[in-house]
């Protein structure tokens, strides 16, 4: 019980041991008894009455829907738990008390173990504990989805956001617009050099999409491991995808668009005009249809040129229509347009900073301030509720060393001990300030990360380190976290997962010699956290960044 990750708040350690057997009788209501059965995987235990029971959970609506109550004692173990969700934590805090063997897929049949006695009093710090997935710019299919599902529910993360659509492609099936899937999912090659050196392409095309079954099967999957997903179509900008499949949804007639090849921010942006608002409502309402329940919608916001609004005269004459001043305030009103038909759903709207800094957003829209504490800050004050999602240290697609020897990232350098010394509600705000941060999530954007394999090296350990955060509010004692993280690192290998060693990449985990070579020092951390700091005070705030 010493090595617990995410820490609980209160462990204490009794006398005595008691057993615990790979197929033990679980008693209480049924859907908290499967709740138990679903978390502990392997050890499969089978429903059963109260005298017979090994493990015994009991619902405590005095507990918040997050919590639990788990007590090893010498006649068996017992959770408390307010809920569903409660009651799944203190099924994984259990399998973390067991040997690491506990997180393998199988065990020999009478495999058992003896356990020290204790009891975990424990409840998350915030609600939102997410996972931030781009894939359009990488497509990952259907099982690394659900695989990250699984990792997500053994560290208590309970957010999955999917960035569903990007310029380089569209990732959901639209039976509305067919096209959208059709067209928008598949790029004939991608850019593989870096910025400065002269283009070069790998010549092999990239696709893929989820149906809007396999999404239902997502979310499914997601609930019953008390996940919610999070889908993000990003608009206006980051729509050369849906352009490419709609081209008359663009802001300049007449041109023909491409799912992009290469990285960086297009000029190219969707018009604002009633009919494109139609498609996207009709399109939100496929995917929320499909995901069953969609409490949260992410519309993006992000890095817009604005260019093509002010030059077309009829997306001029709509917005003097509306009596808007500027293209930045056309920019506000589309996205709180969106988000006012969302609520009528009974979705509420998530965007990235930069809508915030546009103004006029609902007062229920959820910011995710990705370019610093400042504007976080600000969000916060001004009544937002706020998941902190800063470049640093919660963007993992930057290596986790300026060394050669890395895979290339982003830029560098974005450690594990970085991310367990973050604190989402800074000490230096106000209390409202602080109150108004429900969580904080990592963002694992695609552009250098490939496949399954590439996935797991970027997250973990680093999201070890974010779920500890996460979980217990921040920042992480850095000695204690250590010590828990070198034995926890024991569960991930029992799983399979393929993390990025404390001491450095294993020799085919680095990039090699070729173009999948990290480039030290060429763009850091810091350098892109200034320029962003910048630009979020600046009044042309929507402008692209990098
Ligand atoms: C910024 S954060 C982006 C993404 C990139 C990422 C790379 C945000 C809203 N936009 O489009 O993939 O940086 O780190």
């Amino acid at each position: 019980m010493d090595d617990l990750l995410p820490l609980p708040r209160l462990i204490e350690t009794g006398a005595g041991s008691t057993e615990i057997a790979v197929g033990a009788v679980v008693s209480g209501p049924a859907s908290l008894r499967d709740t138990v059965r679903l978390a502990l995987g392997v050890l499969d235990p089978r429903p059963g009455d109260a005298a017979t029971a090994a493990l015994r959970v009991e619902e405590d609506l005095r507990l918040g829907p997050e919590a639990y109550v788990l007590t090893i004692a010498g006649d068996g173990v017992r959770i408390e738990a307010g809920g569903r969700a409660g009651a799944f934590y203190a099924a994984q805090t259990l399998r973390q008390a067991l040997p690491d063997e506990a997180f393998r897929s199988a065990l020999p049949p009478g495999t058992s173990w003896t356990i020290p006695c204790g009891r975990v009093e424990d409840a998350p710090a915030f609600a939102w504990r997410g996972a931030h997935l781009d894939v359009a710019r990488s497509f990952l299919p259907k099982r690394e989805v659900l695989r990250m599902i699984d990792l997500m529910a053994s560290h208590k993360l309970n957010r999955l956001h999917l960035h569903l659509a990007d310029d380089q492609g569209w990732r959901v099936e639209s039976r509305a617009f067919p096209l959208l899937h059709e067209v928008g999912s598949h790029r004939p090659r991608t850019v593989v050099s870096h910025r400065g050196e002269d283009l070069a392409f790998d010549d092999v095309p990239h696709g893929g999409h989820y149906t809007l079954a396999d999404l239902a099967e997502i979310a499914a999957y997601a609930r019953a491991r008390a996940v919610v997903v999070v889908p993000e179509i990003d608009v206006p900008g980051h729509a050369s995808a849906v352009l490419a499949a709609y081209p008359a949804l663009a802001s300049r007639p007449g041109e023909r668009h491409r799912v992009l090849d290469r990285w960086g921010i297009s000029p190219v942006i969707l018009s604002p005009l009633p009919a494109t608002v139609d498609f996207l409502l009709t399109v939100f309402g496929e995917i929320a249809g499909a995901l069953g329940e969609a409490p949260y919608f992410h519309i993006g916001g992000d890095e817009c040129v604005l260019d093509d609004w002010a030059a077309s005269a009829e997306i001029s004459a709509y917005r003097a229509s509306l009596g808007l001043e500027s293209v930045g305030d056309l920019h506000a009103w589309f996205l709180r347009r969106l988000a006012d038909a969302l609520a009528e759903r009974g979705s509420r709207a998530v965007v990235w900073d930069e809508a915030f800094v546009s103004g006029g957003l609902r007062p229920d829209t959820i910011v995710m301030p990705w370019r610093g504490e400042h504007v976080a800050r600000r969000a916060a004050a001004a009544g937002h509720d706020v998941v902190a999602t800063p470049v640093f240290p919660m963007y993992f697609d930057y290596a986790e060393a300026a060394s050669p020897q890395e895979p290339a990232g982003l830029g560098d350098a974005i450690t594990v001990a970085d991310v367990a010394a973050f604190e989402p509600a800074p000490a230096s705000w106000s209390s409202e300030e602080r109150a108004r941060v429900i969580g904080t999530q990592f963002q694992l954007w695609s552009e250098h990360i490939p496949d399954g394999r590439a996935l797991d090296y970027r997250a973990w350990p680093r999201g070890c380190a974010a779920a500890e955060v996460a979980w217990t509010g921040g920042p992480a004692a850095s000695e204690d976290f250590a010590r828990r993280l070198g034995r926890h690192l024991g569960r991930l290998d029992a799983i399979g997962v393929e993390y990025r060693p404390l001491s450095g990449p294993r020799p085919w985990q680095r990039g090699g010699a070729g173009r999948r070579r990290h480039r030290p020092g060429v763009v850091t951390v810091q350098e892109v956290m200034r320029h962003l700091h910048e630009l979020s005070l600046s009044a042309d705030s929507t402008r692209p960044s990098m």
